[in-house]
């Protein structure tokens, strides 16, 4: 097939293209290196050095023999958007292009509204741009399992029968999100659905838990073809942070009690998870929702398991927490559909967490020790 990566150099976006495309598929990446830009703004760096997406794609085509275009641009400019699906022809659009960290969208109003309208609208592009040009490709879109929140009921995968005062209906599954971040992401869910349902598209939200981990088969073929690993607290995830922390003997920062559970999933298998949904399409018309996570643990639980793993002494701190979130919760989720597509998960092992703590120890000259603690308040102090 021919698959499109929008965000295609971001975290996940450049190892699912590669993925793909060793998988035989005819693979191009798209960006605007914003990621890159927010680096510049919060002044850091990813733990390990990334090289730039030329490089990355030459790299890939010396060790695999295998193209992958590289179309730079910005999913806000929809004559791009349309030159490039124009162009490349893709079967499967795969849509990682988004600002994606919840405390970046939380620093203030500005930073909000980027948010909301780089994602909100960057996917309202895509969404006319594919029902103009061909309403036969198949969207693959990232969401996450924040759009749920925490409710006290069961988390089915995006969908709800809903019985009320007699009568049944299937519902999209009511969300309540933790950020303006995770709020765009609910507000695409909304465009997506709506787009299958007037348009006949064909759509497939993936519903993403927190990932962790930094290698895949691909990227550690070549130096060359790695993929960044954040560790500050605007865009470093939780179990990453933890890992690193350990490392480099700083405590471990638990938000709270650390009572809060999330949904996670080793990187291996994003990258699986994708392919899976763009080998089996959705139907035209449908909006499809799968829950892409393997395991839950509370925060609590991952900074103990870390510390077990680690082969010296580890502090775990409670900080306040600087969010707005339940500290202890009901969390059971439904995630069969990609199990029953053929997903085979990898479970958190200690020997994850375990090949982790040598790609901290030989970047650790990288790190700002300032940039771990948390600095974004979710409530204005003043209130
Ligand atoms: P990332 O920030 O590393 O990558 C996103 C990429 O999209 C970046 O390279 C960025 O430059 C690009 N981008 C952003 N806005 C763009 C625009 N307007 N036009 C073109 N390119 C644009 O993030 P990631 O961790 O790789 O996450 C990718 C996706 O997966 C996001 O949508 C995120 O919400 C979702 N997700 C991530 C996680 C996680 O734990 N990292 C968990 C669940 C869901
Ligand atoms: N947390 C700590 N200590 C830390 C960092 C985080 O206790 O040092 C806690 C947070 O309070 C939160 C949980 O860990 O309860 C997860 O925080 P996170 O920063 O790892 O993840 P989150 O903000 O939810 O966002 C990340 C990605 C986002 C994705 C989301 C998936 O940045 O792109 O959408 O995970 S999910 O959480 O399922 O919505």
């Amino acid at each position: 097939m021919r698959v499109l990566v929008l965000g295609g150099d971001g975290y996940l976006g450049w190892p699912t293209a590669l993925h793909l495309s060793d998988c035989g598929h005819e693979t191009a990446v798209l960006d605007n290196f914003a990621r890159r830009k927010y680096d510049e703004e919060l002044g850091v760096q990813s733990l390990v050095a990334i090289e730039d997406l030329e490089t990355r794609v030459a790299a890939w085509e010396e060790v695999s023999g295998k193209k992958m275009p590289a179309y730079v641009g910005d999913l806000l400019d929809a004559d791009f958007v349309y030159d490039t699906l124009r162009e490349f022809q893709p079967d499967a659009v795969v849509h990682f292009g988004e600002q994606r960290a919840a405390p970046y969208s939380m620093i203030d109003r500005e930073h909000a509204v980027y948010t909301q309208h780089n994602n909100v609208i960057g996917t309202l592009n895509l969404l006319y741009a594919i029902q103009e040009i061909n309403p036969e490709i198949h969207l693959v879109k990232l969401g996450t399992m924040g759009e749920y929140g925490t409710p006290n009921i069961d988390i089915e995968e995006g969908w709800l029968e809903v019985e009320h005062n007699g009568r049944k209906d299937r519902m999209l599954y009511p969300k309540k999100p933790g950020s303006f971040y995770h709020l765009s992401k609910v507000h695409d869910s909304h465009n997506m659905e709506f787009a299958c349902r007037i348009w006949g598209m064909r759509a497939t939200d993936l519903n993403q838990g927190i990932v962790y981990g930094q290698q895949t088969p691909q990227t550690v073929r070549d130096p060359r073809l790695v993929t960044r690993f954040d560790y500050d607290a605007v865009f470093g995830t939780v179990l990453n942070r933890f890992v690193i922390q350990a490392v480099l003997g700083q405590p471990l920062t638990v938000y709270g009690t650390g009572g809060q559970t999330r949904g996670m999933l080793d990187i291996r298998d994003t990258v699986e998870c994708v392919r899976l949904a763009v080998e089996h399409p959705a139907d035209r018309g449908e909006f499809r929702v799968f829950n892409q996570m393997t395991e839950s643990f509370s925060v609590k639980q991952l900074a103990e398991l870390v510390s077990e793993c680690f082969p010296g002494p580890v502090q775990i701190d409670h900080l306040e927490n600087p969010r707005v979130e339940q500290p202890e919760h009901y969390y059971n989720v439904k995630h069969t559909g990609l199990v029953e597509l053929g997903l085979k998960p990898h479970l958190l092992s200690d020997t994850l967490i375990e090949s982790m703590f040598p790609i901290v120890e030989d970047n650790k000259h990288r790190v700002d020790i300032e940039k771990m603690l948390p600095t974004v308040r979710w409530k204005n102090p003043k209130n």
